[in-house]
């Protein structure tokens, strides 16, 4: 059997320059799941002097706020954190759709890995449980999935070539 190059990202954050965006709608759940994903960061090794925490009105504007982090080439990874609750309406439809949409975009439009700790369920109980409650904290779960693609991409190989993303470390 031949060799084959295995790549994995790790958990150590020492150096790294990190991001969160979080959404102020639903601020009783927002506000531990930024808490979980700062103590993340602090666990495992970032000083919290290389962490920017950027607030928006609610999870439909996080995209925007994500993409332009991940451009600016001062972070290495944005973390969001949000909570779409439904309601009665479509509104739950669309404000998670897009946000999800723009989050996932922002990543590929940058090559900058953008996380996504934003809940969306059927009522606050089950936001409050994935806040820190007995299905763990999202926003935490975000921090350490940024941590390791950030490793993991400085592992691969880098993009080059017209249309490929912003090579990582790129403006530093
Ligand atoms: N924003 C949220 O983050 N969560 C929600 O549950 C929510 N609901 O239910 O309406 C919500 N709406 C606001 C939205 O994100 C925008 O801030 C607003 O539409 C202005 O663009």
């Amino acid at each position: 059997m031949g060799t084959y190059s295995r790549y994995e990202g790790t958990l150590d954050a020492a150096g790294m320059r990190l991001a969160v965006v979080a959404g102020r709608f639903n601020d009783n759940v927002t506000t531990p799941l930024l808490d979980g994903a700062l103590e993340a960061l602090r666990e495992h090794g970032l000083d919290p002097a290389d962490v920017r925490v950027a607030w928006v009105p609610g999870a439909f504007e996080i995209p925007l706020v994500a993409k332009r982090l991940a451009a600016s080439g001062e972070v290495d990874a944005v973390i969001c954190v949000g909570a779409v609750i439904r309601g009665g309406t479509p509104h739950f439809d669309y404000v998670a759709g897009e946000c999800a949409a723009g989050v996932t975009r922002a990543a590929l439009d940058t090559g900058v890995p953008v996380t996504f700790g934003v809940l969306t369920t059927d009522d606050l109980d089950q936001a409050m449980e994935r806040a820190g409650g007995r299905e763990g904290n999202k926003g935490r779960e975000a921090a350490l999935t940024a941590i390791e693609m950030v490793d993991l991409l400085r592992q691969l190989p880098k993009p080059e070539g017209p249309g490929s993303e912003r090579p990582f470390g790129a403006g530093e």
